[in-house]
């Protein structure tokens, strides 16, 4: 069953977060590949609120907040972006739609999470190779696409933030599917939190059905609803090759879509649906769009496209 609301697609493109440009191509890309009109043939009614504005990061000093709080690059200009981020995403959900917003890095998530969780409470699905639990304490990178889930739950130097204490997501319903990439840091804070975590390694073992159905229980356990954070790299490299930080062995591209099939299909019988977001595009680093193909793909897939 296809999604029972209207999709309302936004472009935040975003690269603030990431070390390597060219993600902020991503909606673009996504754009191209057909997106709206993949989802209008589904029948769903789809809009465009086209992209937040965003200054090229050339034109903004990375360091300005180095001093003040650890290593977070363009924290300041990510704050400006989430803010705004924020508000479209409650915006949709607030009239009756369901946000799709293309990245961008995924530093843009700590938006989605506090748009999905401004009135409610919400978990939230993490399909990644990376952890993004680093705090400007830990990083290794100082990129804050590194970060965005400790941020959203206002860890570290993140607990300063104001939206740390806005948002109602709530850590015990949120769930990592298909993690492979982890600092030191991040796996000790992990394994301390709330959070539940299935690695690729569970995926082997398991099979991504059992897996994505154990994730779906634990992020909608006594929440509002979910945020379905999906960045690209959680796909081999062979499928998705247009991605900033690439990780071998990923989920494989039928791993990929029966995940978000069942996302969908969770849906269709509990409603549990909020908000979606796909990141990480990278044209410049893609194959003849290859990636952004998939990223239309799998929204599909997500919002209820069947094969028969
Ligand atoms: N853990 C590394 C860091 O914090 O710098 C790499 C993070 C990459 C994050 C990507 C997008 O998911
Ligand atoms: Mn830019
Ligand atoms: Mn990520
Ligand atoms: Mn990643």
């Amino acid at each position: 069953m296809t999604l029972d609301r209207p999709v309302r697609i936004i472009g935040a493109p975003s690269d603030y977060g990431a070390n390597r440009r060219g993600v902020d191509m991503g909606p673009s890309a996504i754009r191209y590949a057909g997106l709206a009109e993949e989802l209008e043939a589904m029948g769903l009614e789809t809009t465009d609120e086209d992209d937040l504005p965003i200054p090229r990061a050339e034109t903004r000093d990375p360091d300005v907040e180095q001093l003040r709080s650890g290593n977070a690059k363009f924290l300041r200009e990510t704050r400006e972006v989430c803010e705004a981020l924020e508000a479209r995403v409650a915006d949709a959900i607030e009239a009756g739609m369901f946000p799709l917003v293309l990245g961008g890095d995924h530093s843009i998530a700590i938006g989605s999470l506090n748009g999905a969780g401004k009135n409610a409470d919400v978990g939230a699905i993490w399909f990644d190779a990376h952890g993004d639990f680093n705090t400007p304490e830990t990083s290794p990178s100082g990129n804050v696409h590194g970060m965005p889930l400790a941020a959203a739950l206002g860890r570290g130097a993140f607990a300063e933030e104001p939206w740390a204490s806005e948002n109602r997501l709530r850590e015990e319903n949120v769930v990592y599917v298909g993690l492979r990439s982890v600092d030191d840091h991040e796996r000790d804070a992990i394994n301390a939190s709330e959070m539940t975590a299935f690695t690729m390694s569970d995926i082997d073992e398991r099979g991504i059905g059992p897996v994505v159905e154990d994730a779906l229980d634990a992020a909608t356990a006594g929440v509002d609803g979910i945020h379905v954070s999906f960045d690209m790299d959680w796909l081999d490299p062979n499928e998705a090759p247009g991605v900033g930080t690439p990780v071998r062995g990923g989920s494989s591209y039928r791993e990929a879509h029966s995940a978000l099939e069942l996302v969908a299909e969770r849906h269709a019988s509990e409603g549990v649906l909020r908000s979606m977001e796909l990141v990480e595009v990278n044209p410049i680093l893609d194959s003849h769009n290859q990636t952004a193909d998939l990223a239309v793909e799998l929204a599909a897939s997500a919002l209820g496209k069947r094969i028969l």
